[in-house]
């Protein structure tokens, strides 16, 4: 494709229910994304930058400049053969992974329409069928998360992540597997915990889990090797793993078992094989995380999730968990066996409802000629 143009929008979308972490509550969000103007195409890509710099760095009005001053600059005009050029031509600025991912992502749907392809083809994936687990955030009570687990366990969901903080975990985890003693359960404290709480985490062995994800500091590994030491739960690395050099260095100290991959935390679906390749040489499964995107980094994270590795559910679920209405069609459905079927149609399988996104849009602007 060459990049004739590029338009960066914000949108904003209410989200059914709050969603709740270990630090903050989001009940709106915003949403950043980029569309790849040229040969007669329009490309998308999704920015999963938060509305604040609270989960990591970076953040929507972040890569918004970043984007506008640096990142669209480096690619508008460029004609790409394949999307894989992409990260070289950023590579000179530093960080800025989930705005870089936003513009390399829309370059693959773009390879992929361009190719007659799938994208999960494209990326080298293998599934025709994705596992389904949900993200539960923190409720107002206890009750209320029993009975969100609940419904998702009816609807199929195949694992249950929730998330916890100091004073919502072991009296929540407790409840969970008094009504659910065999269910796969997993629980994310998005670096809630410090290493002097070790006594507390060993508490949590108790429960079984599948995992327990991030307990530590976002940007650490050598501390979450000396926790892994002392629990028998399996750590999973979340926010610190930024690129494969990350993963490599978390499995080769031993501070998880398990990694997340996040294409945007990681820069870009590059990346993300990457860092699925490293957890394969190390025999280490991963899994495909969620920022609670729309259709568009939802039909990323599916095909995405279709690598050999991407061995247990990850975090993407239906459309409608998160939206009254979602900006693709058809929506993101998950069967009562808790899969989604991957789309076998050129590009990402799912139209971009440019009218309602239009309706949506709260600030834009047009790199290049239209
Ligand atoms: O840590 O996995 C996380 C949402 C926002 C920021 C961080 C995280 C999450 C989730 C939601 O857990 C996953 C989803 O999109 O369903
Ligand atoms: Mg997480």
């Amino acid at each position: 494709m060459k990049i004739e143009a590029i338009t960066l929008r914000e949108i904003r979308m209410p989200l059914v229910h709050f969603f709740e972490t270990s630090f903050g509550r989001t009940t709106d969000r915003a949403i950043l994304l980029v569309t790849l103007h040229g040969g007669g195409l329009n490309a998308w890509g999704e920015c999963v930058a938060g509305e604040n710099p609270f989960y990591s760095s970076e953040w929507v009005d972040s890569a918004w400049v970043t984007i506008a001053r640096f990142l669209a600059p480096a690619v508008l005009g460029k004609d790409f053969s394949t999307a894989r050029e992409c990260p070289l031509l950023l590579a000179h600025v530093k960080g800025h992974r989930m705005a870089k991912a936003a513009i390399e992502n829309a370059l693959w749907a773009a390879e992929a329409e361009e190719k007659n392809v799938p994208l999960w083809k494209l990326l080298g994936g293998t599934r025709r069928q994705i596992e389904c687990g949900v993200s539960i955030g923190i409720q107002d009570s206890v009750e209320q998360l029993l009975e969100k687990v609940e419904t998702e366990l009816a609807a199929g969901y195949r694992r249950i992540k929730v998330k916890v903080k100091p004073g919502w975990d072991v009296k929540v985890l407790e409840r969970i597997r008094a009504k659910w003693p065999a269910i796969l359960l997993s629980c994310d404290a998005n670096s809630a915990y410090r290493l002097d709480d070790v006594e507390h985490l060993k508490r949590f062995d108790e429960f079984h889990l599948l995992m327990i994800e991030q307990p530590l500091w976002n940007d650490d590994f050598f501390f979450h090797a000396r926790l892994q030491e002392q629990i028998k739960t399996a750590i999973c690395l979340d926010e610190s793993i930024r690129h494969a050099r990350d993963a490599e260095a978390a499995l080769q100290v031993g501070a998880c078992r398990i990694v997340n991959i996040k294409v945007g935390r990681v820069g870009g679906f590059s990346e993300a094989i990457r860092v699925h390749d490293v957890g394969s040489a190390h025999q280490v499964p991963v899994w495909c995380g969620g920022m609670l995107e729309t259709g568009i980094g939802r039909a990323h994270n599916i095909a995405l999730s279709t690598l050999e590795n991407f061995r247990l559910p990850g975090d993407v679920s239906a459309s409608k968990r998160y939206w009254k209405q979602d900006i693709i069609e058809p929506e993101v459905e998950v069967s009562r066996e808790g899969l989604i079927n991957v789309p076998d149609s050129p590009g990402t399988g799912y139209r971009v409802r440019e009218d309602l996104i239009e309706r949506l849009t709260v600030r834009k602007e047009v790199f290049g000629c239209r």
